[in-house]
């Protein structure tokens, strides 16, 4: 049976563009090595953490002349991390093709299920057939992924057990800032017990976090939050049309709210709620309610009872109240995981946590409705994070707002709320023409960080916003991306997570104009994303790194 759509069929077609240090193959590129690096903070304590890979130096390409093929097949294994991003599939395609440029009979074995599968190992060769099939396709279908941590030195052993069984020259972990932490954590454990094979990561997330001065911005975040914005922008549109709805919108994004800037940006919504500068801010969660409801009551003020509110997903970890509840729950839950296993109500587990809280969080915990108690009790991912995506922040402030303005006897419009989460929405959605290029191009480098016997490293595409004749490409220790962090109690080195900065161009952009969107109806309608037609549509880069960059 056909699977493939027409749009599928075209995009297969569509030759990813590449930096100029690649074009002439992964055969023929040669290093530059620059200074040797170091973390920003806690250099003593990370570099005692990396004893074999601390301090390593940057690297960069070049295009050269001479032809640096392997003189034998290169064995290499791929593992998918965490959340879909578009893109995914581009990146495997990039290793799988700089590898036969670099020795023709090279063999890219893919881990299934995410970092468990390399555990386990459990794998399937990608050879051409399988491999045509999924080009510039979204998803993480091809071998799917997963969120196991791998960080017991007993796990660390089972893993090599598979290299040596494969005699893989390299793993490459295409995932974000955990992930990534893991495959520095990885490359460091195998020189210690002597092994050669390398590991390189790849910079995934749609969240965009994972991004620093050498890493402009992980893949994914392109596709994800243009899908977003269509969505987003044909919402403004109904709303506008129908004029009776509030629309409130989650976004994924984790802590970060780097999407849902992006998106406000995109479309002009009426609120755009940045957690960092809430937190920042120190406000409370009536605070938050009180921003909403300000531009609620202008807009009604001139007979509009619609607008579009924009709300991280991580927003309520940020309301400092509610952030001093969220570490005393992740405390009593893991004090007394338990004896609260044993409890087998949702009613009792409330009841039961809200006696155990001494402190005066206990107030916050109360004032919030029984459906977020209870979401706030959900298992915690593997890292140890709050699910925020099952929290659903978009209901409680939409019913905060409502019941603030059923009290105010200024306001004389008309309130209806509509919710939205959108995440999964745009995770796998197929890869624009940016994430197409970015992607194929990050394997690319992959396979020549490999090539060259590197590991610890993340493959790096930089000068991303001059269009890709002006892209640079390299490898970054993920070292020095490293600082201190508490984790489950304990101090870790772990990869800094990028937050949105309230000095960023982006940041600042938005603070521009947000008090004219607030109150009219200032609505850009993105559109889909297109993937053919003039370069201006269909190779536009995001505001936010287009701000950033320059
Ligand atoms: P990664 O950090 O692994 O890239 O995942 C991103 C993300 O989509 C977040 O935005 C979201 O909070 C989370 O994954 C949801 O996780 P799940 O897929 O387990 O529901």
């Amino acid at each position: 049976m056909k699977t493939l759509s027409a749009l599928d069929q075209h995009r297969k077609a569509y030759q990813p563009k590449l930096p100029p240090a690649l074009r002439q193959g992964a055969n023929r590129v040669s290093l530059k090595t620059g200074a040797a690096t170091e973390p920003l903070k806690d250099k003593d304590a990370i570099k005692q953490a990396f004893p074999k890979t601390y301090g390593l130096p940057l690297v960069s390409f070049e295009a050269s002349g001479s032809d640096s093929a392997a003189d034998k097949p290169l064995k290499v294994g791929v593992v998918l991390s965490g959340g879909q991003a578009p893109g995914g599939h581009n990146v495997i395609a990039g290793i799988f093709d700089s590898l036969r440029a670099l020795h023709k009979d090279s063999v890219l074995y893919g881990f299934s299920g995410g970092p468990g599968g390399l555990e386990k190992g459990q794998y399937e060769i990608i050879d051409s057939e399988k491999m045509d099939a999924y080009r510039n396709t979204g998803g993480f279908d091809i071998i799917g992924s997963g969120r196991t941590k791998l960080e017991t030195t007993e796990q660390f052993d089972r893993c090599i057990e598979v290299i040596e069984k494969l005699q893989l020259d390299a793993v490459v972990i295409i995932g974000g800032d955990d992930s990534n932490t893991n495959a520095a954590i990885l490359a460091e454990y195998f020189r210690g017990k002597g092994l050669s094979t390398s590991v390189v990561g790849v910079p995934k997330t749609i969240d965009g976090d994972l991004k620093n001065t050498h890493i402009p911005t992980s893949f994914g975040f392109d596709t994800a939050v243009k899908t977003y914005s269509e969505l987003i922008g044909n919402i403004a549109r109904d709303a506008r049309s129908a004029r009776k709805y509030w629309h409130f919108i989650k976004l994924m994004g984790r802590s970060a709210s780097h999407i849902t800037l992006e998106a406000g940006l995109q479309t002009r919504s009426n609120v755009t709620l940045i957690s960092e500068e809430i937190e920042a801010k120190k406000m409370s969660l009536d605070e938050v309610v009180g921003l909403i409801c300000r531009s609620v009551k202008a807009r009604a003020a001139q007979g509009k009872n619609y607008g579009v509110v924009l709300v991280p997903e991580g927003l309520v970890e940020f309301i400092p109240s509610i952030k001093s509840l969220i570490a005393e729950v992740n405390h009593l839950l893991a004090e007394k995981e338990t004896e609260f296993s044993k409890l087998d109500s949702t009613d009792k587990k409330i009841d039961t946590l809200a006696g155990w809280i001494k402190t005066d969080v206990v107030s916050t915990f109360k004032s919030l409705p029984k459906s977020i108690q209870a979401q706030l009790l959900l298992e915690r991912d593997p890292h140890g994070n709050v699910q925020v995506s099952l929290i659903e922040t978009e209901k409680l402030l939409s019913e905060m707002v409502s019941a603030r303005l059923k009290k105010d006897a200024d306001y004389k419009g008309k309130f209806t709320a509509q919710h939205h989460f959108f995440g999964y929405e745009g995770r796998a959605a197929a890869p624009s023409n940016f994430d197409a290029d970015y992607c194929y191009g990050l394997g690319s480098v992959a396979a020549v960080l490999i090539r060259n016997g590197k590991t610890g490293y993340m493959a790096s595409i930089r000068n991303l916003s001059k269009g890709v004749d002006h892209w640079e490409a390299g490898g970054i220790p993920i070292t020095m991306m490293f600082n201190m962090e508490t984790r489950h109690g304990k101090l870790k080195p772990v990869i800094q997570k990028a937050l949105v900065e309230l000095t960023s161009p982006a940041f600042e952009e938005l603070v521009k104009h947000r008090d004219a969107w607030e109150v009219e109806d200032a609505y850009l309608f993105p559109g889909p994303i297109q993937y053919f037609g003039p370069s201006e549509i269909a190779d536009a880069i995001t505001k936010t790194l287009m701000l950033e960059m320059g």
